[in-house]
């Protein structure tokens, strides 16, 4: 069933255009300028991980067409809930990379005050929500802001990221069910980027495709190449449009491929050897070359810039001071409880020991 839905593609060989795009020219380049920035936040924190600053990073070398080609179809009043491989979705929304930094490191500037694993970001301030580790569970989270933003009549969408391994959750079920019954503005976005950790898709499940499922719930289905960013953008503008005016849900699967582990504790080598399809950041680049506006050099020397300025954000996050011990009971309740304040006593006695 599914294998009959054409994936579709803008950039065809040579960086030609098989059909004309919705992203302005202008943004191309600086969609293009925030997927080479993504690669460099992606390798400096995984290099700071090995090096034992932080405690754990995930990337998403690979994805960033998929990912950033969403991000740069969301309206501002549109909702993101991420999977964990979508921070360059919240940096395109104007989170501060800064914040990510101190709250990989943990330290007493982060909003989550060193109390979540690296990773797990979230912005109230941009519509973002927490990242939700296990597996699917942001998919009915999604379904719930949707349905909230239909009763208060607002006109938004709510775009959800997942993976392939994550159409075999329960989640997934959920979400997908109610989303169809009730009619709510959520655009599904599933990266299929080939794996669930060791996984290959190809094992996970015996659907011809992913988007089989997605029609087996009477939710409209595309598939799209999710190395292809114009490509990625025009269906995601389309289908958030169409959420937003007629209030329905809508999913999307992104063929892309994961060219890194799949986080800091994971060896790919240990389970798969196939040669990387090629990289989507290249394949753009074969388009922009095309383009006379294109300053290669001039981007080329901002992301040098940004290099630096993001090992400097690295030592400020690691000579900040360290969460205070009493934070441990802060923000959980409104006051502490009694509970709380005994054990925090219990620690601080400790300490003294
Ligand atoms: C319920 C649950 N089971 C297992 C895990 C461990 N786990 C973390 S990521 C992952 C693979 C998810 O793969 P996929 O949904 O394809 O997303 P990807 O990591 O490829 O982006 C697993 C099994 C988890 N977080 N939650």
């Amino acid at each position: 069933m599914g294998g009959t839905i054409a994936v579709e593609r803008i950039l065809g060989e040579g960086g030609a255009l098989i059909r004309e795009p919705l992203l302005r020219i202008e943004r191309r380049f600086v969609v293009y300028e925030a997927m080479l920035r993504q690669r460099r936040f992606d390798t400096i924190m995984m290099r700071a991980q090995r090096q034992g600053r932080i405690g754990f990073h995930l990337g998403s070398e690979g994805e960033e067409a998929a990912i950033l080609g969403v991000a740069e179809a969301l309206a501002d009043t549109d909702f993101l809930v991420p999977c964990y491989r979508e921070s360059a979705a919240l940096f395109h929304r104007g989170f501060p990379i800064e914040s990510f930094v101190d709250q990989s490191v943990g330290n007493a500037r982060d909003v989550n005050r060193g109390r979540q694993m690296p990773v797990h970001f979230s912005s109230a301030d941009h519509r973002c929500l927490s990242v939700s580790a296990p597996i699917g569970t942001q998919i009915p989270h999604a379904v719930g802001v949707g349905y909230a933003a239909k009763m208060r009549d607002e006109r938004i969408a709510v775009a959800v990221f997942f993976g392939d391994g994550a159409t075999s959750s329960q989640g997934f079920h959920e979400g997908l069910t109610l989303a169809a019954a009730l009619e709510v503005p959520v655009v599904f976005f599933c990266r299929n980027n080939r794996y669930a950790i060791s996984l290959p898709v190809e094992e996970q499940c015996r659907a011809e495709t992913l988007v089989d499922k997605a029609v087996g719930y009477g939710i409209p289905a595309y598939r799209v190449d999710g190395d292809d960013v114009l490509a990625v953008h025009f269906r995601a503008c389309k289908a958030l449009a169409e959420a937003r005016s007629a209030r329905r849900p809508i999913f999307i699967e992104l063929l892309t491929y994961r060219r890194g582990a799949h986080s800091s504790s994971d060896d790919p080598t240990r389970y798969r050897s196939e040669v990387p399809p090629r990289d989507p950041i290249q394949i753009f680049r074969d388009h922009l070359y095309t383009l006379e506006a294109f300053d290669e050099e001039a981007i080329g020397r901002r992301i040098d810039a940004f290099d630096r300025d993001l090992r400097a954000m690295l030592r400020r996050a690691e000579a900040a001071p360290k969460p205070s011990i009493e934070s441990i009971v802060e923000g959980v309740y409104a006051k502490p409880t009694r509970t709380q304040l005994r054990q925090l006593e219990a620690i601080q006695a400790a300490r003294e020991l």
